[in-house]
């Protein structure tokens, strides 16, 4: 039986709290000379000595840590405090690194302090989220070794029953799975050669749906949305709330991937959607299950530079009509998406928004357009397909891409130049 908090039934008592304590200690640097705290820029002076102080009472409590566990929960608190104001002042890409690093050790320093007092683990799996998306690596990424270390001592997550009649979502919109037209049909192709691949469609840049070259990814056999929830249901994400990012009522929200599930995929209460450029850093156990397309060698760049995205969602999640600037490979896993691509060079036809920060998004509905608004909408020439499991879809540089769901339905994008 589980205690309350998670815990396993016995695990609670102190001969294992204890067996944790020293496998959690294990991930630190045997003696307190080797956590530097070493930080890469400047921070207020007054943080050096905070993160010192914490560090003497990890060291100084090793036999009996939870002595020490209040004060070093409090110094966590105050450092992920003072932190997060900086994290929180401006643009995100101009928020210094040795901030994110601070953030970091305050997660560390606060979920150190609940496993040293024996508290529930979910909380601690929590901290180490936060310090895992908000923050900068620190000790060659501890947080996410810990994390590992307490997410195997925490039951697996179970999807719950949908719940009876109301909670279901009643559609105020239903759109019926579209027609693909033939002659607006991408091609397909089964197992292309590097060398058909490169010379037919990366040189000219054009959009094809790929086949057979990820039916051998461990995704294909083991992903489901039980597997979600007993891998990752106790794992804090990023969720996007509403149909589409550019409706006004559209918001992101931290929630744990059990929750994720239970309200948006069993109980569709609304539209959320797991779209994460962090999930396989974050949970490094999905990363295994798939594998970078062979094609991203034709590119330029390092495969280390591939951003590698998931997204999750229920029926009717909409990406809508958007270009970015890298190519796409776009693997289907479950559920089927219907895609429409538009060239760049169709660009001054699909009304791109005016603000800086959607400027790669169209104003336009695709699926119903206001053509009164928008005329020259009706000028641009589309391709669409149905992606269906297993299929990989080639999106070329800037191309313009709408994507629905229509099906619960997971998909993983690998951006690569
Ligand atoms: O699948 C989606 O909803 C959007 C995918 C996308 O926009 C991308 O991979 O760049």
């Amino acid at each position: 039986m589980a205690a309350p908090g998670g815990r396993e039934g016995p695990a609670a008592g102190s001969a294992a709290d204890s067996a944790l304590w020293a496998e959690v200690r294990a991930l630190l640097p045997g003696a307190e000379e080797g956590l530097t705290l070493a930080l890469s820029g400047e921070v207020e002076d007054c943080i050096p000595p905070l993160l010192r102080r914490a560090r003497g009472l990890l060291y100084g409590a090793a036999g009996r840590p939870r002595a020490a566990a209040a004060a070093l929960r409090r110094l966590g608190d105050v450092l992920r405090d003072y932190s997060w104001e900086k994290l929180n002042a401006g643009p995100w890409r101009e928020v210094s690194k040795a901030w994110r690093q601070v953030y970091a050790y305050g997660c560390l320093f606060g979920a150190l302090a609940e496993v040293a007092a024996g508290r529930p683990l979910a909380p601690a799996v929590r901290l180490c989220d936060m310090g895992l998306l908000m923050g900068a690596s620190v000790l060659d990424n501890v947080l996410a070794r810990l994390v590992r270390v307490l997410q195997a001592r925490l039951p697996r997550g179970k999807r719950r029953a949908a719940a009876e009649g109301s909670a279901k979502r009643v559609r105020i919109d239903p759109r019926p799975v579209p027609v693909v037209q033939p002659e607006d049909e991408l091609p397909h192709l089964h197992c292309p050669s590097l060398e058909h691949f490169r010379d037919n469609y990366l040189i000219p840049q054009k959009p094809v749906v790929l086949e057979g070259i990820m039916d051998h990814w461990q995704c294909m056999k083991k992903w489901s949305v039980d597997y979600f929830c007993q891998v990752a249901g106790c794992r804090t994400v990023p969720v996007e709330l509403g149909t589409r990012y550019t409706d006004e009522e559209w918001s992101q929200k931290l929630m744990t991937v059990s929750d994720f599930i239970n309200q948006y995929i069993v109980n569709e209460n609304s539209v959320g959607y797991l779209a994460q450029h962090q999930l396989f850093d974050q949970i490094p156990e999905l990363k295994e299950d798939i594998s970078i397309p062979d094609y991203c060698c034709l590119g330029e760049g390092e495969e280390d530079d591939i951003t590698i995205n998931a997204w999750f969602g229920p029926e009717g999640t909409i990406s809508p009509l958007h270009q970015d600037p890298q190519q796409n490979f776009l693997a289907q896993v479950f559920g089927r998406k219907y895609i429409r691509l538009c060239s760049p060079q169709d660009s001054e036809n699909l009304y791109p928004h005016e603000s800086q920060i959607l400027h790669n998004t169209s104003q336009v509905d695709v699926e119903d357009p206001d053509l009164v608004t928008f005329p020259n909408f009706r000028k641009a020439a589309f391709q669409s397909c149905i992606l269906m499991p297993g299929q990989v879809l080639f999106i070329p540089v800037k191309y313009w891409h709408y994507v629905r769901s229509l099906d619960i339905s997971f998909s993983v994008s690998f951006w690569w130049s």
